[in-house]
């Protein structure tokens, strides 16, 4: 059975493209993903992992805020008792010189992986298939098995 993986733009964001490209790049790998789109609150994201036992929680965020609206977000998810893989990315903080100070502001916050906008979506699933100990790699390969 597939992996599902709860993939949005959180807070008040309304960046689109970014989360489009990866719901295509996981489906195209064969995940069941579940995009709740843009401007997703914490809580939606807790329900929508919960209900949907995933394996996987992907947060987007681009305009800069993503510090303030990621606090308590791992909190929120616990309420929800899902224990789901969660990685961030996007364009993570203004400025963003140093990315290896923001990757550490977001794994203390809680995130398993974080990414940067320059991100290629293959390396998330890779990161993601390496997380889940996941070893058949290409859909073709499933229908062949
Ligand atoms: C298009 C755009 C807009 C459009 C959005 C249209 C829409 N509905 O999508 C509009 C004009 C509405 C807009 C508005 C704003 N924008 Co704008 N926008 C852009 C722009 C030019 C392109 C974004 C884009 O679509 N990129 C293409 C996609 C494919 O790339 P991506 O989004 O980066 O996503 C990829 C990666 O980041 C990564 N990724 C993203 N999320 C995740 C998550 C995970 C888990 C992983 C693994 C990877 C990953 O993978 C994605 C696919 O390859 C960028 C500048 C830029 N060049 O990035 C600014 C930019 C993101 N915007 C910015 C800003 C400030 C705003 C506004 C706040 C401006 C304002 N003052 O009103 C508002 C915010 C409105 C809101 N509520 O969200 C800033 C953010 C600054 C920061 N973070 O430091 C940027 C960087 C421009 C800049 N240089 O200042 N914007």
């Amino acid at each position: 059975m597939a992996q599902t993986v709860i993939l949005g733009v959180i807070g008040s964001d309304a960046h689109v493209v970014g989360i489009t490209i990866l719901e295509q790049t996981f489906e195209a790998a064969g995940f069941d993903v579940v995009n709740l789109g843009v401007q997703t609150s914490q809580e939606e994201f807790a329900s929508a992992a919960a209900s949907h036992d995933a394996e996987a929680v992907l947060v987007s965020s681009l305009y800069g805020h993503a510090e303030q609206d990621c606090q308590g977000f791992h909190e929120t998810l616990a309420g929800h008792e899902t224990d789901a893989v969660t990685y961030i990315g996007g364009n993570l903080a203004v400025g963003q010189n140093d990315f290896a100070e923001t990757r550490e502001r977001f794994r203390r916050l809680g995130f398993d992986r974080v990414f940067d906008s320059e991100t290629d979506p293959e390396e998330a699933v890779a990161a993601l298939r390496q997380d889940l100990g996941i070893h058949s790699t290409e859909p073709d390969e499933r229908v062949r098995a």
